[in-house]
């Protein structure tokens, strides 16, 4: 599994998750910017002869040239690399431009992608807001699981910038260190690698939140705490799976367990599939218990299925006419007739 930090303050997140948390995660830098190699981590500099290290000024469209020309840098990094997790920050040009042609090169690689991007503050102002807008729909579509994290939203209850710069890494770190901690120090309930990858290879969109309780009756309250919170609040769309992450220390108990699992399928859908797993660190989690609960509407499936059939349609079989054809003979072998297309003869549904 690799972190990937893309664009500056998308890299400035990454290196400060990795550096708190254990040496485990392997983290990669990515950035049209020559200074942001300064930062902990491995750097690889995009934008090539284009940009030279000056940073994108802003613009994305330049940044996803650019990277596009340079995005062979990238390979080297990417030999062996199972599952991708990109942090980023919309509105400014890199991080916009430059996560869109690095999502092309994992999918042409066969990697799933799971995409943590922050939106700008509101006081940032339109433009950046709309910089930010013009990415989010194409990054859903090349990513295979994306959330969105307006900082607004991320940095509620701080009044200085250093504040809300630490909330915003803090609340990020919780949901993408779950995948590292669900691998490392498994609880009883397990999450293997594989089935991880497999939920995350098509989740769509999702939203995240991650609460922390402590005491007698700290399951229950953590699962209030999940009911309210905004982050989760589903708005109108089905939630298609659930992955909910249970860490604490050695003295988790079942019911708790119970306790969280219920609620949550109840709150959220009793239809969706659902991933439970634990994650079993008596060192950082000691007397306390953590829950962070993804939702995922599978909007990908969804998509890619109707287009299929769409596409299907347009392309039915069941010509009237050979054509010019006519006349000659179809090629049989081994009983099929090889002037159908391939997909046609073996009924594959076209993932477009
Ligand atoms: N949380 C946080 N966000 C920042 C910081 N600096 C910039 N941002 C956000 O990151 C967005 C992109 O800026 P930047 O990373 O400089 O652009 P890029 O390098 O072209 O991708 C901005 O619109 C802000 O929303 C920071 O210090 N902390
Ligand atoms: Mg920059």
């Amino acid at each position: 599994m690799l972190m990937i930090g893309v664009g500056t303050s998308g890299c400035r997140i990454a290196s400060r998750i990795a550096d708190d948390f254990d040496g485990s995660i392997r983290n990669l830098l990515c950035d049209t910017d020559a200074t942001t190699g300064q930062l902990d981590g491995d750097f690889v500099l995009l934008g090539g002869n284009r940009l030279s290290g000056r940073g994108s000024g802003g613009d994305i469209v330049a940044a996803r040239m650019a990277v596009e020309e340079s995005i062979a840098a990238l390979d080297p990094e990417l030999e062996g690399v199972r599952i991708a997790v990109i942090v980023t920050s919309l509105g400014g040009g890199t991080g916009g431009g430059a996560t869109l042609e690095i999502l092309k090169r994992l999918s042409q690689r066969n990697i799933p992608s799971i995409v943590f991007a922050t939106t700008p503050f509101a006081f940032e102002g339109d433009d950046r807001q709309r910089k930010a807008r013009s990415v989010m729909g194409m990054i859903e579509d090349a990513a295979s699981t994306s959330f969105f994290l307006p900082l607004d939203r991320l940095t509620v209850a701080s009044d200085n910038m250093k504040q809300a710069f630490d909330q915003a890494v803090s609340t990020l770190a919780q949901g993408i260190t779950l995948f590292w901690r669900l691998l490392k120090t498994p609880g009883y309930i397990r999450l293997d690698a594989e089935r991880l990858r497999h939920v995350l290879s098509r989740a769509g969109r999702g939203r995240f939140a991650a609460v922390e309780a402590s005491g007698p009756d700290r399951a229950a309250r953590a699962l209030d705490a999940l009911l309210t919170n905004e982050s989760l609040s589903s708005g109108t769309t089905t939630i298609r799976a659930i992955l909910c992450g249970v860490l604490a220390g050695d003295d988790l108990r079942l019911t708790e367990i119970s306790t969280l699992a219920n609620g949550i399928r109840k709150a959220f859908g009793e239809t969706a599939q659902f991933e439970l797993a634990t994650v079993n660190d008596e060192a950082t989690f000691s007397g306390r218990i953590s829950a962070v609960v993804m939702l995922f509407e599978f909007s990908k499936v969804d998509e890619s299925a109707t287009k299929a059939r769409k596409i299907q349609s347009v392309l039915s079989p069941g010509a009237k006419s050979r054509g010019r054809f006519q006349n000659s003979e179809s090629t049989l072998w081994h009983g099929e007739n090889m002037d159908e297309p391939t997909y046609l003869r073996k009924s594959i549904s076209l993932d477009l």
